[in-house]
């Protein structure tokens, strides 16, 4: 049966108001470097803006996730903060600063976590699957999944061809971080494909663990997901990531590799077993007539080091409409000598990577968020893309709109002690209150009142 035609959209976060560097994310090197430095948020908007808007003029599916509502008032009183909203968050100020950053964080930008998306071809069910990530790890982004939940189901609402899941418990043994743990691999969209679930840990298994960095993902929290969303074992494959490159600041496999179609770009040193990991994909892909190619990066061209500072793997590899393949990387890439030198060296050698796209990200970068953090992908049919919320989608009209949106209401400056001022969260609602009205998105914010 010939699969009907399918797209991959990426659905980018849009960056809140309350952009800012707080140091939560321990394992994350550039967000514990960056800590206390001045944040611009507005400027993180129009960057993270720019991406979409490029992608979307060269023919790719783009659409827009809603930032959610901070500083989280909710936090702050399940936390024992009482009194009306200024007085909760002058008393989170002077007596646990670190809770109203957690409270403040706009991390929900990174929507490469949001949530796991299968696509129907892949799921028992013949429905799009997504479950939130409950990104148990972090208190900043561990409270981010129930809102996330809403925006989705007001994107993807149609039950008949949209199942979103609950979160897992959100307890160590089932950490789940989404899609920077998982891809996706089929020769065309619409095929069925072999997903490939990536994790740090087992709680209950062997093997070995990371020392220095926490490891996020659990081998428990990858095989629940796939249980969900209607996985067959003959076209999943779950690997573990190499210990010592989560140690070396790999918080996530979206740090060490990305996929797409038939390729795998990642570094050598990206899992246990890497190449047992090859030929299972390999093998579980030629059963579905799917070829495989993993391009493998030495440590002798590109140190781990070097990919944890550049970013290099944390880049988006599409195919655009005449077959091409394109890598969107940051502007970090170009800044280091050997990153420059290897993507340099792309053109020359014969890899299924014909083009290399360079964006400046610099403010989400510094908190650890590259090309690939920024979106989700959501691989739809023409029937499916049809029942997704069109106003969501990037066009010149959307993009002029969010671009005036984010001058009527963004500072250009936050530094960590402007989080306790009071002004920022009447800053922050008014600006929300208007995207529900531009993205079409319902009552998704509560205003947590
Ligand atoms: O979870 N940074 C995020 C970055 C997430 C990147 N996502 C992917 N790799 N897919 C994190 O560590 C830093 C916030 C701060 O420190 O203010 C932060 O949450």
């Amino acid at each position: 049966m010939q699969a009907s035609k399918a797209y991959e959209a990426n659905f980018d976060g849009l960056v809140g108001p309350t952009h800012n560097y707080a140091g939560l994310s321990f394992g994350n090197v550039a967000s514990r470097s960056n800590e206390k430095s001045v944040a611009n948020p507005k400027a993180a908007a129009k960057q993270g803006l720019r991406k979409m808007k490029r992608l979307a003029d060269l023919g790719f599916q783009q659409g827009v996730l809603p930032p959610l509502e901070r500083p989280s008032i909710r936090l702050l009183r399940d936390v024992g903060f009482s009194g009306d909203d200024a007085s909760v968050i002058a008393r989170a100020a002077r007596e646990a600063p670190e809770l109203l950053a957690a409270a403040s964080s706009a991390s929900a930008m990174w929507t490469a976590n949001a949530a796991t998306v299968s696509p129907s071809a892949d799921t028992e069910d013949g429905r799009v699957h997504f479950t939130p990530a409950n990104l148990a790890a972090k208190l900043h982004r561990a409270i981010e999944h129930g809102e996330t939940r809403r925006s989705l189901g007001a994107i993807f609402a149609d039950e008949a061809r949209f199942r979103i899941h609950h979160a897992l418990p959100g307890t160590p043994a089932l950490g789940d971080e989404g899609a920077a743990n998982h891809t996706r691999f089929a020769r065309e969209y619409g095929d069925k494909g072999v997903e490939f679930f990536v994790y740090g840990k087992s709680e209950y298994g062997q093997g070995p663990q990371p020392q220095r960095y926490p490891a996020r993902q659990t081998l428990e929290a990858s095989r629940a997901v796939a249980r969900l969303h209607g996985l067959s074992s003959d076209a999943t494959v779950f690997a573990q990531q190499s210990p010592d490159v989560i140690d070396a600041g790999v918080f996530h496999n979206d740090v060490i590799a990305v996929g797409n179609r038939t390729t795998l770009f990642c570094h050598e040193r990206a899992f246990v077993d890497q190449h047992k990991v090859y030929d299972e994909l390999r093998t579980k892909l030629d059963a579905l007539g799917t070829p495989f190619t993993a391009l493998e990066v030495p440590e002798s061209e590109v140190s781990v080091e070097d990919a944890v500072s550049s970013y290099l793997f944390n880049s988006q590899l599409l195919s655009s409409a005449d077959g091409r393949q394109l890598l969107v990387v940051p502007q970090e890439c170009r800044e280091n000598a050997r990153v420059a030198a290897y993507l340099d060296s792309l053109a020359s050698r014969k890899t299924p990577i014909d083009e290399v796209l360079v964006f400046d990200l610099r403010e989400s970068m510094k908190n650890g968020g590259g090309p690939a953090c920024l979106r989700l992908r959501v691989v739809l049919d023409d029937a499916e893309r049809a029942a997704v919320n069109a106003r969501v989608w990037m066009n010149d009209a959307l993009f002029t709109q969010l671009d005036a949106w984010i001058d009527r209401h963004y500072r250009d400056r936050l530094a960590p002690a402007d989080l306790a001022d009071p002004k920022l969260l009447a800053e922050s609602r008014a600006a929300l209150d208007e995207l529900t009205t531009i993205l079409g998105l319902g009552a998704v914010y509560d205003f947590q009142r």
